[in-house]
């Protein structure tokens, strides 16, 4: 049988639109390091390795339903508007930077009302780098739409996969893979605050949306379908923590580096709250973490959380900025690891749809983020 291809679900309605101009990195203004360039390199990987990756635009529109089930209708609302409103305002076209986020030593919070877009941009983001551009809302939310599409035909391709285990024509070890290449990226982005190049919570939309489809049953219990969300992002997934901190499904786990951005979250004391206490699992790791560490801690994380969460689904925050040159991280996994990584995934042996997050050394992004798919495939030997 000649091994199936995976697919990959992208747009550019979401990749081209948002390209903000610039950022400040520990001072200094830079270029805008989550640029569409990230998507381009990205996609030319997989297109040439054509025997292995399927791409297709087609996005279907889901509407506003499943990101009104993970965000605020207040926030849903200044994301639209905040644009307009800035420049109405006599706000730069370079778009919306916030210059006074209210403190929590500072903010009487309650009393609080932010009265025009100067302070909503405050109120409604978290740091300096997820400047709102005149298409920077319907980037996010078309990016979301496409998460929405390749997370229904992982429910299809999961389906396929039982039959194909039932009539004995694959075994549990081959799951099914999918991608969304998507931008802006989400799991920095709470259920009302943006920060971290991140506006909607891609991945968190996704796992939301099948968690309440009703005729969608985990095989475990007879629930709600049971998601195992796996962030392997350089950076924890502040956002996606958030939004699921007091649920008991999905399952949030975290590799991330310790004592870095976002700074303020991310401690192995976060473990959930309410009916979520124990389902929220963070693993923070010394900077120059390599690859065999990170692997084995990995597959840690995976054996005492994973497979006893007895998931019918993984998603993966796919985040390449774990590699060695990467511009705004200090990690030290190399090209190599990425396929050790991806193989370890796959032997969870659920299927699973990768969301694309952070990644930053555009040289090398196409390469890190395809070895971590073929490693999922179980496609050996170094990538080229
Ligand atoms: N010294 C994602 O990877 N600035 N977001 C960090 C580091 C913001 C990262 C400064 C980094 C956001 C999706
Ligand atoms: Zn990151």
């Amino acid at each position: 049988m000649a091994p199936s291809r995976m697919k990959v679900f992208t747009s550019t309605l979401c990749t081209t639109m948002h390209t903000p101009a610039y950022e400040f990195l520990s001072g200094a203004e830079t270029h805008y390091y989550e640029s569409p360039d990230r998507r381009d390199v990205i996609l030319k990987y997989l297109e040439s390795q054509a025997d292995a990756f399927e791409v297709t635009e087609r996005t279907e529109d889901f509407g506003a339903g499943p990101i009104e089930r993970v965000h605020k209708q207040d926030f849903i609302d200044y994301l639209k508007t905040a644009y307009e409103e800035w420049i109405e305002e006599g706000g730069h076209p370079n778009g919306v930077l916030p210059g006074t986020i209210p403190h929590y030593k500072v903010a009487r919070l309650g009393k609080l009302k932010a009265a025009n877009c100067l302070a909503k941009s405050g109120e409604y983001c978290f740091d300096m780098s997820a400047v709102i551009t005149k298409d920077t809302f319907k980037a996010a939310w078309n990016a979301a739409q496409v998460t929405l599409t390749a997370t229904k035909d992982l429910v299809r391709a999961a389906d396929e996969f039982e039959q194909s285990v039932e009539a004995g024509t694959t075994t549990r070890e081959n799951p099914p893979g999918l991608y969304a290449l998507v931008r802006p990226p989400g799991h920095h982005a709470q259920s009302d605050i943006c920060g971290g190049y991140c506006y909607l919570n891609n991945l968190a939309i996704a796992a939301q949306w099948l968690i309440d489809q009703p005729n969608l049953k985990s095989k475990a219990d007879g629930g709600p379908k049971r998601i195992a969300i796996l962030d392997i992002d350089f950076h924890h997934g502040n956002g996606t923590q958030e939004i699921f901190y007091t649920v008991a499904n999905p399952l949030y786990t975290s590799l991330h580096s310790v004592d870095d951005y976002p700074y303020f979250t991310g401690s192995e004391l976060e473990k959930g709250e309410g009916k979520g206490l124990g389902f929220n699992i963070n693993i923070p790791l010394a900077q120059a973490t390599t690859d065999d560490d990170y692997v084995e801690t990995l597959d840690k994380l995976i054996q005492d959380h994973v497979i006893p969460f007895k998931p019918d689904y993984i998603l993966v925050s796919l985040g390449v900025d774990t590699y060695k040159d990467d511009p705004i991280a200090g990690f030290l996994v190399t090209s190599e690891g990425y396929p050790r990584i991806g193989n370890s995934i796959r032997k969870i042996g659920v299927p699973t749809l990768f969301v694309q997050e952070g990644g930053y050394c555009i040289e090398k992004l196409g390469l890190n983020v395809g070895g971590i798919l073929l490693g999922f495939m179980g496609r050996t030997g170094t990538p080229q």
